[in-house]
């Protein structure tokens, strides 16, 4: 038996990112390695993930043909759409179509007159929630003809959890080639996030061990590729797609001591991850010891870091739920991650209910002033499944219920205290400047940087490649809005 696993994604739109943007935002979804270490050894399964490869070209189209089972991973919203338009031509060509992911599982347990209409009629089965649980079930129905139409999984326990299989996708193409995933959930429970409501308040952690096994297998096979300098850099560099990695700080802690030991057998190694700003304040009771977070780390080859810090407004913060995060100790907490030597992405909402138009500009001298050096600056999105959602629905504040318009560049719901076309000009505005070469100069070249960046190769090319990285990141920006107002 042989099955195809596609994720899909949007191009072609004048406003959508290109295959390249996303190859140099992203990293990759660890989705089709995590689903293809739940399947049984004897039956094959290939992997389109549209980011990388289009469906349109004929491999996939061969793909297609050989497959006994199509499964459509649909965690974003505004990939809805199209992952429908794939399933219906699947189903054209006699395929049976699975369907799975965040977004399905919002729409089926919050919006069921939705998913009636925009799933069901699509889908042969359908996964709810996380699939460990359910996978080989579902496959075993298939090969006996009993196939059912909804699976739901509940949440696995950790140690269900699999190790990813690596290797099943071909990542090359992305700028960041490595996912792992150490822990799954968030307690937070912030109103625009669904990670509550998918993954669960209960915070999980995988067994740090194997976590760690995982990430020595995929440095093992760059070790045997041979690669060497800049290009063995990029290849050891792990991303983890974790929401909120840090959450409990004595895992963390031991997971970082891991890390450590990694980074000692494999110098190259560095890694990523997302996280609460707060986190760089605490310490921890470890080994007889106390230590602070920010030290294990920076010994752990921590490079980076996405913040959540979302607003400089209280009032905002407040709106959605999210005023753990302290405005008052942001430029601190900023310095403290610089200290450490660790790249800061900030991830940015504007549109949020305590905003004004004066948003735009403070979000922008906030950065430049702490030296952000990378943010992902978006418009608040109320996702299917969250409280604010339920919240703009209530107050009949949805203004567009096309899910291909909830990707965060585009309003789609009344803002509270300006009007839904100044927020979105003033949010392509500011992600413009913000990548402006006057922008980047200030965040990332000022003379004492340059100084730092000038006392060694290694850190010269770094401060090179967020120069560059910022340059097309002001390019993206450039091209969409550009592509949004033409003709306005
Ligand atoms: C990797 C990632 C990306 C990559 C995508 C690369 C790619 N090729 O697709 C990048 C960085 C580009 C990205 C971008 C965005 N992302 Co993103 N991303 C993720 C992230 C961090 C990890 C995904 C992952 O690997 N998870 C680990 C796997 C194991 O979990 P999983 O995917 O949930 O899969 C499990 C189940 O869902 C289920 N399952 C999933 N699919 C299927 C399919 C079948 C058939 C079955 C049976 C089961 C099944 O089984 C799996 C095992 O249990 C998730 C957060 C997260 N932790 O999941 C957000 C997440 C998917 N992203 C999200 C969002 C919102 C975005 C953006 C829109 C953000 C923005 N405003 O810019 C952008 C969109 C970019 C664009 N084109 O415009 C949201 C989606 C929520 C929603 N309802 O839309 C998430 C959930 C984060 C969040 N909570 O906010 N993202
Ligand atoms: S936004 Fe971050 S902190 Fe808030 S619930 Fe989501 S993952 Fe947790």
């Amino acid at each position: 038996m042989r099955i195809l696993f596609v994720i899909p994604e949007i191009f072609g739109k004048a406003e959508s990112y290109t295959r390249k943007d996303l190859a140099y935002i992203g990293f990759p979804s660890l989705t089709a390695a995590v689903i293809a270490a739940l399947t049984p050894a004897d039956i094959a399964l290939d992997v389109v993930d549209e980011a990388i490869s289009p469906f349109a070209g004929p491999e996939n189209i061969a793909l297609c043909r050989d497959a006994d089972l199509v499964a459509i991973s649909l965690n974003m919203t505004y990939k809805a759409k199209r992952a429908a338009e794939l399933a219906r031509q699947f189903r054209e060509l006699g395929k049976r179509v699975i369907f799975g992911g965040v977004h399905v599982t919002s729409l089926y347990d919050f919006h069921r007159e939705r998913f009636e209409k925009e799933i069901a009629p699509f889908a042969d089965a359908v996964v709810i929630e996380e699939a460990e649980l359910v996978w080989p079930k579902l496959i075993e129905d298939f090969q006996r003809g009993t196939l059912q139409k909804i699976y739901r999984s509940g949440r696995p326990e950790p140690r269900d959890i699999p190790a990813a299989k690596h290797g099943v996708q071909d990542t090359r193409a992305f700028l960041v080639k490595n996912s792992v995933q150490a822990t799954r959930g968030c307690p937070f429970n912030c109103d625009f996030c669904s990670v509550t409501s998918f993954n669960g308040r209960v915070f999980r952690t995988r067994d740090e061990g194997a976590v760690i096994l995982e990430v020595r297998k995929i440095l093992e096979s760059v070790e045997r590729s041979g690669c060497r300098g800049v290009e063995k850099f990029s290849k050891s560099f792990v991303a983890f797609v974790d929401d909120n990695i840090a959450f409990n700080k004595n895992y963390f802690a031991r997971l970082c001591l891991e890390l450590e030991k990694v980074r000692s057998d494999f110098p190259a190694f560095r890694w990523g991850g997302q996280t609460t700003l707060g986190v760089i304040e605490k310490t921890v009771e470890i080994g007889g010891r106390t230590e602070k977070l920010a030290d294990l780390m920076t010994r752990s080859g921590c490079a980076a870091m996405f913040v959540g810090i979302e607003s400089v407004s209280k009032a905002s913060l407040e709106s959605v739920g999210k005023n753990f995060n302290q405005t008052e100790r942001f430029s601190e907490q900023i310095g403290k991650f610089h200290d450490c030597g660790i790249m800061l992405n900030a991830g940015m909402i504007v549109g949020l209910d305590g905003d004004d138009e004066s948003v735009f500009d403070g979000i922008f001298e906030f950065l430049v002033k702490n030296k952000v050096e990378i943010s992902l600056i978006n418009i608040q999105i109320p996702l299917p499944g969250t409280a604010l959602y339920r919240r703009y629905k209530k107050e009949g504040r949805l203004i567009d219920d096309d899910w291909e318009h909830y990707d965060g560049r585009r309003v789609v719901f009344q803002p509270s205290r300006m009007t839904p076309e100044r927020l979105e000009r003033g949010f392509f505005e500011l992600w413009e400047s913000l990548y402006s070469n006057v922008s980047i100069i200030e965040r990332l070249l000022s003379p004492a940087q340059i100084c730092r960046a000038l006392k060694s190769p290694a850190k010269l090319l770094q401060t090179c490649s967020r120069v560059r990285m910022n340059a097309r990141y002001g390019e993206i920006a450039s091209r969409i809005k550009a592509a949004r107002f033409s003709g306005r």
